[in-house]
């Protein structure tokens, strides 16, 4: 199973090639060709020398949906036999149309997809398998729903599929003094309860949020210091715990009583209670992520963020007096966003350790994007249209005014930010530690458009 040039492993793949295996007893291989710096030529070569039945699994972001089809069909060139199955967040809303465009899919899996890929690998009849879209008799047939499972608790990660490049992965947003010990991504729940209109989490979960209990989450977290000796977690959940009050204050009761000393990282909601802030920072907690997307109060309120400008200071003032490193999630070009509120997030920047900027982009399965397809503005085809990717930043300039910024307008404010003196200092203090890391982000501030290209 393999994914196409993004530098942290996949969950996805990991959860699933687990599954399968314990399930199964199946060989499985998970390829990363970015982390693995294997050629497309190599990942094919491997497909073409084995032997048993093929099953070659995709990940389909958006992102990264032209570059999956296009491996998808150079597959199926070299092994015809090969059964091309695509999965992911991009390909649960689009399963029948990327069917239809791509006669050399076989397979779509919508949604969750442990038990689906199970049935698949042990060959049930495809038309009685839940959960997928596939091809039958010349029609493309789409199966039922499948049901998610209550108890997320049996899903698990076996990271012995990572080896031995596992060790290789690092966390870069972090203080340097943490970069010398072993990382680990992790991910403990799956889905989230707000309702962002620029997000597909609540329409890829079915609405649902569930998570490990925190006596399995401390288990695991042992398990891995034990076999990798990891000294830093980083979990890649949206919001750590749903952001449960009562749920946090138990995982951190049961980590401290596990005496178990780790650091980790998780993303939290701007407005967390100083209680959980505290307790987590005393359970091992070093660095936070926020998702602010923007500091205009007009912004927020337009993408149902449900924060405010005051709450994301308050936040950051408390996060600060505990000690903890902040890393500010932004998006510019946001719906309703115009210059002026662009500026309003530079003026906030400065609350925040380390940066995340991104330029807004749309994506299929997201209250925004419907709500433009209901009133005939945009349609499907844009996804298969190789020609108008640029377009998917800007295509709404009439709905998101901000949008009409040239991107060196805003290139030159980041610009700016970056060479604030505590930024040039920060680096510095990496430089000395990774200079081939600096480096790699200098070349990448010069060589503009710089937004959407300064995070890992
Ligand atoms: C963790 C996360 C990340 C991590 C990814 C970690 C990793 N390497 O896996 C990081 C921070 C790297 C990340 C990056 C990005 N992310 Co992200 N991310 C998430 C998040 C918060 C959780 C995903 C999750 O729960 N994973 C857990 C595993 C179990 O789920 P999964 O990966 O989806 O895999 C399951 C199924 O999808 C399916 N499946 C997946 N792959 C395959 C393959 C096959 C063959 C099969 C059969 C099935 C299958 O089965 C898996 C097991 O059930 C979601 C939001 C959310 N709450 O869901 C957004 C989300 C997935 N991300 C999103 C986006 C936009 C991005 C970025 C593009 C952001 C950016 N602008 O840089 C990047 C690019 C990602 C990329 N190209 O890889 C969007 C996706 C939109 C889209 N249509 O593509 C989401 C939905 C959030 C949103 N804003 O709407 N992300
Ligand atoms: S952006 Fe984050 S908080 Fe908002 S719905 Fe998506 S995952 Fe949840």
């Amino acid at each position: 199973m393999f994914r196409i040039y993004v530098a942290t492993p996949s969950l996805g793949l990991g959860f699933l090639g687990s599954y399968v295996r314990q399930k199964s007893g199946c060989n499985v291989e998970i390829i990363e060709p970015f982390l693995q710096k294997l050629s497309r030529e190599e990942v094919i070569d491997k497909v073409l020398r084995t032997e048993e039945d093929v099953f070659v699994g995709l990940v389909c972001y958006t992102e990264s949906r032209f570059e999956c089809f296009a491996f998808a069909k150079e597959v199926k060139k070299a092994r015809p036999d090969a059964t091309i199955i695509i999965g992911g967040v991009h390909a649960d809303n689009l399963d029948e149309l990327i069917l239809k465009y791509y006669p050399f899919v076989d397979i779509v899996t919508r949604g969750e997809s442990e038990e689906t890929l199970l049935e698949i690998v042990n060959k049930k009849p495809l038309n009685e398998i839940a959960g997928i879209t596939w091809r039958g008799g010349g029609k493309i047939i789409r199966n039922l729903e499948r049901k998610l499972k209550e108890n997320i608790d049996e899903y698990t990660y076996d990271y012995d599929l990572l080896e031995p490049w596992i060790n290789e992965w690092k966390d870069f947003e972090i203080p340097v003094k943490y970069q010398k010990i072993l990382h680990i991504p992790i991910i403990v729940s799956r889905g989230c309860k707000f309702n962002c209109t620029f997000c597909g989490a609540l329409d890829f979960w079915r609405n649902r949020f569930r998570v490990v209990s925190s006596s399995e989450i401390v288990r695991r977290m042992k398990d891995i210091v034990e076999k990798y000796n990891v000294g830093y977690f980083r979990f890649y959940d949206a919001l750590f715990l749903g952001n449960e009050e009562q749920r946090i204050l138990e995982f951190c009761e049961i980590l401290k009583k596990s005496g178990l000393k780790v650091s980790f990282r998780i993303d939290l909601r701007i407005g967390t209670t100083p209680k959980v802030l505290a307790a987590l920072k005393e359970a091992g907690c070093i660095v936070i992520g926020f998702g602010v997307e923007s500091a205009s109060d007009k912004v927020l309120k337009a993408i149902n963020k449900g924060i405010t400008k005051r709450q994301i200071i308050e936040t950051c003032e408390i996060c600060r007096k505990l000690g903890y490193w902040t890393i500010g999630f932004f998006m510019i070009s946001m719906p309703s966003e115009e210059k002026n509120d662009v500026a309003e997030n530079f003026k906030i920047f400065k609350y925040f350790d380390e940066l995340n900027l991104q330029f807004f982009k749309i994506h299929p399965g997201t209250p925004i994007y419907r709500d433009l397809r209901s009133r005939g503005e945009i349609n499907d085809d844009l996804w298969f249209d190789k020609t108008k990717t640029e377009n998917e930043y800007f295509y709404c300039k009439d709905h998101f005014p901000s949008a009409k910024l040239r991107r060196t307008t805003v290139d030159i404010m980041i610009l700016k930010y970056y060479f604030l003196p505590t930024k040039v200092m920060q680096f510095l203090k990496i430089f000395l530690v990774h200079p081939f890391q600096i480096a790699g982000k200098v070349i990448k501030l010069i060589r503009l458009p710089l937004i959407g290209r300064l995070s890992q």
